[in-house]
């Protein structure tokens, strides 16, 4: 067995490899870009090697400086995770000149499967069963019109070097099919560097069942079940599951054989994975084969019990498979959900940004979490926006399902935009939960699982007002601390003013709609108007964002994150965010009139706005200071000349430090 490996990828699949090695006692080498230097796999390997500026092709694709830091490390094996160079013959074969293990397939096996065509050819003498249609090496015109005439309309025109959705074209009708043929070479020239096609009968409501497999370097091959992952958004799968909803022991059992077989006819050595479209009437059809470990591959480690990563690594190290067939179990029920920085209200568009608030659900039995990222790191814009895999387990589907939703309404995330409320709504949609998976499901129930935005609820306001009336307070009550007169009424933060009664008001934006929330004051507790009445509320603010708050007669614990002006509120699984308006009203955040801007507290300057000799206007933000894990933004008092600035980015301030100084426009 190895004593140390590299692991050439990042994020959360580097951080499970990491787990596993571990466990084996194998230390483990990371590398990274520069904008991975706080990522979490680093922590979670034993040394940690810079590989290049974060562009992929200058960092986790380049091979010569990946063999530079196995070979500087003293690493004996590569582990390529998924994505990347996992898949890449060059790399394998660059990796075994070089003397080091690829802890993967042979190149020939992943060149193999790397072309449909050849694949197609390679597994029909194995008699692993094709979808009808045609894959020959004759790529005429004629002789693909006449292949189009026998497959029969409708059809599929798939790029041979294509893979997961990418170059497949749909011809209903055979006038249009020269016209689609050409098109088609055209793209899988310019997207593969080769324009040869196949022809498929187009099969309708398909199923994406595919199976594990594992083969060793001593001719032994096993196949470890089949996964469901029909649930699927453009090709990018989003919700798989472990076994397959509706699979017949004997269409298991088939398609287990056939994976085998086809595994066994190419001479592979690893994991694989044998993926097949199934009909709903049970016929099945090999769509193609992946030659690396696969993002789902956690559901089949829990129906199996087994570590596949383990596997991966004795394999590579020369090991027999450590297991036979007939002792690979099958128990109970999984289900992955992938959890991605990306917006389903702007069509899954990837976001990116600090990761302000992560929360995620404590470990148990029958949950696991594969996360890649933790609170306070960027999400970058220059890779794959998948986060984390919650993975769960249960006795049967319907409590794997149950194990998932309540996983789901667990998890807390406050920064770029995530798939969270989507993965939600699609746990807890009853055709899922009826096991109707087909590829097709996400379209079929879009309205349902991507629904307009609804108004903030009056709870979720109600908890953002208190929250900020208590932030208020907090401030007063620093400032009164380090004021010459801390009991002065000027400093009370209960809405007192002369001559006018006890209430306040808090302004909101809520997308683009803006909002007041008049506040009264009661001895210890606040009277909000809201549209549905008033609500009597009081509470209290843990130094992590806690909130403890009753609202009328109802006692609720949530999460409050500030950035800047922008409040997001956790409860339960509901969440929103409202920017924060009018800080006039509050009064409390500016400094006594002097001019002269203090620390309410300790902390460290996150922004400067300004620079001495500006002109700013009243509430104007000038400098933002981060403490309790929450931001403070210090505004201009009066319109002025800002006089002096004393601190800059990343200073450490001390608790009543002047921090700037403005001078009040004269009159
Ligand atoms: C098909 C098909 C229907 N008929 N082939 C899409 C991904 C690629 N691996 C193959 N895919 C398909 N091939 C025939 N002959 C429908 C799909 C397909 C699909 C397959 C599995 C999972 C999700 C899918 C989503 C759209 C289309």
């Amino acid at each position: 067995m190895f004593d140390k490996i590299l692991i050439a990828n990042r994020g959360e699949i580097a951080c499970r490899i990491a787990r596993t090695c571990r466990g084996l006692g194998i230390r483990t080498v990371a590398v990274y870009s520069e904008a991975d230097a706080d990522a979490a796999h680093l922590a979670a390997c034993d040394e940690a090697w810079l590989l290049g500026p974060a562009p992929a092709r200058e960092s986790y694709l380049n091979t010569e400086r990946i063999l530079d830091v196995a070979r500087r490390s003293g690493a004996q094996a590569i582990h390529p995770g998924y994505g990347f160079l996992s898949e890449n013959p060059d790399f394998a074969r660059a990796c075994e000149a070089a003397g080091i293990a690829f802890i993967g397939p042979p190149a020939a096996a992943i060149e193999a499967m790397g072309s449909k065509r050849r694949a197609k050819a390679l597994l029909a003498e194995a008699g692993v069963p094709l979808v009808p249609g045609y894959h020959g090496d004759d790529q005429s015109e004629a002789a693909l019109l006449s292949a189009a005439e026998e497959t029969g309309y409708p059809l599929l025109i798939k790029a041979s070097a294509g893979g997961g959705g990418k170059g497949m074209r749909r011809v209903d009708r055979a006038e249009e099919f020269a016209s689609a043929l050409a098109a088609a070479k055209r793209e899988a020239a310019s997207a593969f560097g080769d324009d040869s096609v196949l022809l498929e009968r187009y099969l309708l409501e398909p199923r994406h069942i595919e199976i594990q497999v594992f083969a060793d370097s001593h001719g032994k091959v096993v196949h470890l079940h089949e996964r469901d992952c029909s649930v699927q958004r453009r090709h990018q799968k989003v919700l798989e599951e472990a076994p397959a909803p509706g699979l017949t022991p004997a269409l298991r059992e088939a398609m287990g054989t056939a994976a085998v077989r086809a595994a066994s006819a190419i001479g592979y050595v690893g994991a694989g994975t044998v993926e097949f479209i199934a009909e709903p009437d049970g016929r099945f059809y090999f769509m193609e084969m992946n030659t690396r470990l696969q993002v789902e591959h956690p559901v089949t480690e829990m129906i199996t019990g087994l570590d596949l990563v383990e596997w991966q690594l004795r394999v590579a190290a020369g090991e027999q498979l450590p297991r036979a067939q007939n002792e690979i179990p099958l128990h109970g029920h999984a289900f992955e959900a992938r959890l991605y920085a990306e917006d389903p209200h702007k069509d899954f568009l990837p976001s990116s940004g600090r990761i302000l608030h992560l929360r995620l659900p404590e470990p148990e039995l029958g949950l696991r979490i594969d996360a890649g990222v933790r609170a306070g790191e960027q999400v970058s814009v220059h890779y794959d926006p998948m986060l984390a895999k919650l993975i769960v387990h249960g006795p049967d589907r319907s409590a794997a399902l149950q194990r998932l939703r309540r996983a789901l309404d667990a998890l807390q995330i406050v920064g770029p935009a995530t798939n969270l409320s989507f993965l939600r709504r699609l746990a807890a949609h009853p055709a899922f939960a009826a096991g109707g998976v087909s590829t097709d499901f996400i379209e079929r129930y879009r309205d349902a699982l991507i629904p307009a935005r609804q108004p903030v609820s009056a709870r979720m306001i109600a908890l953002a007002a208190l929250a900020e009336l208590l932030r208020l307070r907090e401030i007063a009550a620093r400032q009164a601390a380090v004021s010459g007169d801390p009991y002065s009424p000027w400093h009370a933060a209960d809405g007192w003013r002369l001559n006018a009664t006890g209430s306040h008001s808090l302004g909101f934006r809520d997308g683009d709609e803006d909002f007041e929330v008049s506040v009264g004051f009661q001895d210890d507790t606040y009277l909000l108007d809201l549209p549905e009445g008033q609500l009597q509320v009081s509470g209290s603010m843990g130094r992590d964002g806690s909130l403890l708050a009753v609202l009328g007669d109802q006692q609720l614990r949530a999460t409050v994150v500030r950035d800047r002006d922008h409040l997001t509120v956790l409860c339960a699984a509901e969440a929103c965010t409202l920017e924060l308006r009018d800080p006039y009203g509050a009064g409390l955040e500016h400094g006594p009139d002097s001019g002269s801007l203090t620390a309410p507290m300790p902390g460290t300057v996150i922004a400067v706005h300004v620079s001495e000799g500006e002109h700013v206007s009243e509430a104007q933000p000038l400098l933002v200071l981060e403490a309790m894990k929450m931001e403070y933004t210090i505004r201009a008092p009066m319109n002025g000349v800002v006089e002096a600035v004393h601190y800059r980015a990343g200073d450490q301030v001390a608790e009543g430090v002047e921090l700037l100084k403005v001078e009040a426009e004269a009159l």
